[in-house]
């Protein structure tokens, strides 16, 4: 156990404290310092820096130049001068992003490509007819809508599993398991998996890739290619690119072989970004870790002061001590993003009168943007979900998901308690 955990530890509990006694700012301020001293080495310098070397282009350019063309001169036939071919096989813009990625995860490879789906629809093409695949069960809902209605209509096996319980996923699987899929923190219930334990169980057998996906969490507080999985995949589209305007999606892996594989999918099947989504992204990042501290600071704070309104029953925030796997989550993240999810009193009249109430938090699907947003999975993200996994997780009409973001945490609060006010009479 590092230095890291232990600030983190102490300074969560110094944190709750604090709000509930009203010095937010000043613990927020020691907060900041503290969290940014547990997060991995560098990683600042390795956003704004690594793939951008102003060397690599005849310019010297110091911000890497969108490279629209499709195609590159060839030396003789079959010989590029630069290696680049053609811009679905590959593309300067992207290559500089995928290389600042890879260093963002710990990872030897990175590949970006043209939305999270994408990219996970590219990784089923590694399986064949009868493989099969444990995903935990609660997932984005459009990863289960894919697994379940789409790579299954090609002879895919999947099988949903409580993964909370890691032994759970020894008993889901079978000599057919080619991957497992973890999410972690899940969306929309914060469930959280340990990935160390599940990535052993899953190695027991000879064959099997571990993909984590890291989008409510981002490189910034957890590395889930450091606790033993074979790709760590983000939609980029959240907390990487951070602004909400960009989709796309993205696998890192140390394995040479799963990197060539994708590579030749990828160039196969073409679900490639464009050059200039691959810099908005590359900007995007730039700011991950500044962004991320403030999304942990007040995602905290709001989940705070839910806890503590009469109108909500439950709040669900992987920091919150309340959390069943708080434990966990002290152990394999340095920190938290700023998704909240919580269950507002009565069904959804109420959800659907708070979420019209709000006014600084907006009523839309996606998260990880710098502006805060709200929604009600059983209707928006995870309607695609069966109604009877949707119930037997706890994704009700109840259930609504903040993606909290870095406006000023107390304006924040005072949206949601007033919006709960006006929607839930008491
Ligand atoms: O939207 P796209 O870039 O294709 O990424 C899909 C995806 C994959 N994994 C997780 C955990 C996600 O949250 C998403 C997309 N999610 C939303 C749009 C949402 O509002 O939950």
């Amino acid at each position: 156990m590092d230095i890291g955990f232990h600030c983190f530890h102490s300074l969560l509990k110094r944190s709750s404290a604090a709000v509930l006694t009203g010095f937010v700012f000043h613990s927020c301020g020691n907060f900041v310092s503290m969290a940014d001293k547990s997060t991995f080495p560098g990683f600042a310098t390795d956003a704004l820096h690594v793939g951008q070397e102003p060397e690599q282009w005849s310019s010297r350019a110091v911000i890497p130049p969108i490279s629209l063309s499709t195609t590159f001169k060839q030396y003789e036939p079959g010989v590029p001068y630069s290696g680049y071919e053609y811009s679905r096989s590959g593309n300067p813009t992207r290559s500089c992003l995928e290389k600042c990625l890879a260093s963002l995860e710990g990872a030897k490879h990175g590949l970006v490509f043209s939305s999270g789906l994408g990219a996970t629809t590219t990784m089923i093409h590694t399986l064949k007819a009868g493989d099969h695949i444990v995903s935990i069960d609660d997932v984005y809902g459009g990863t289960n809508r894919y697994f379940s209605t789409v790579a299954s209509k090609f002879g895919v096996e999947v099988t949903f599993c409580d993964m909370t319980n890691s032994e759970n996923l020894r008993a889901a699987m079978k000599p057919s398991t080619k991957i497992v899929w973890i999410e972690s923190p899940t969306n929309p219930l914060l469930k959280l998996a340990d990935i160390s334990a599940l990535a052993d169980i899953a190695h027991q057998q000879e064959g099997v890739t571990v993909v984590v996906d890291n989008t409510f969490t981002s490189p910034y507080f957890q590395r889930p290619l450091d606790l033993g999985a074979d790709l760590t995949f983000h939609s980029i589209s959240k907390y990487i690119n951070g602004h909400t305007d960009v989709i796309m999606g993205c696998f890192m892996t140390n394995s040479d072989d799963l990197e060539k594989q994708l590579r030749f999918l990828q160039n196969a099947i073409g679900t490639v970004p464009a050059p200039f989504d691959c810099y908005m992204v590359n900007r995007g990042v730039k700011t991950l870790h500044l962004r991320m501290r403030e999304h942990m600071r007040n995602g905290l704070m709001v989940a705070r002061a839910l806890e503590t309104n009469p109108r909500v029953t439950k709040v669900i925030h992987p920091g919150l001590e309340s959390h069943p796997q708080h434990e966990l989550a002290l152990k394999q993240m340095k920190g938290f993003s700023g998704m909240v999810s919580f269950y507002i009193k009565g069904g959804l009249k109420e959800a659907t009168l708070f979420m019209q109430s709000v006014k600084v938090f907006c009523l839309a699907e996606s998260l990880g943007g710098y502006e805060s947003l709200c929604e009600l999975p059983s209707v928006m993200t995870h309607a695609s979900v069966p109604p009877e996994t949707r119930e037997k997780l706890g994704i009700s009409d109840s259930l609504i998901r903040l993606s909290v973001g870095i406006e000023d945490g107390d304006r924040l609060v005072e949206d949601l308690q007033t919006a709960l006010q006006i929607a839930v009479p008491m």
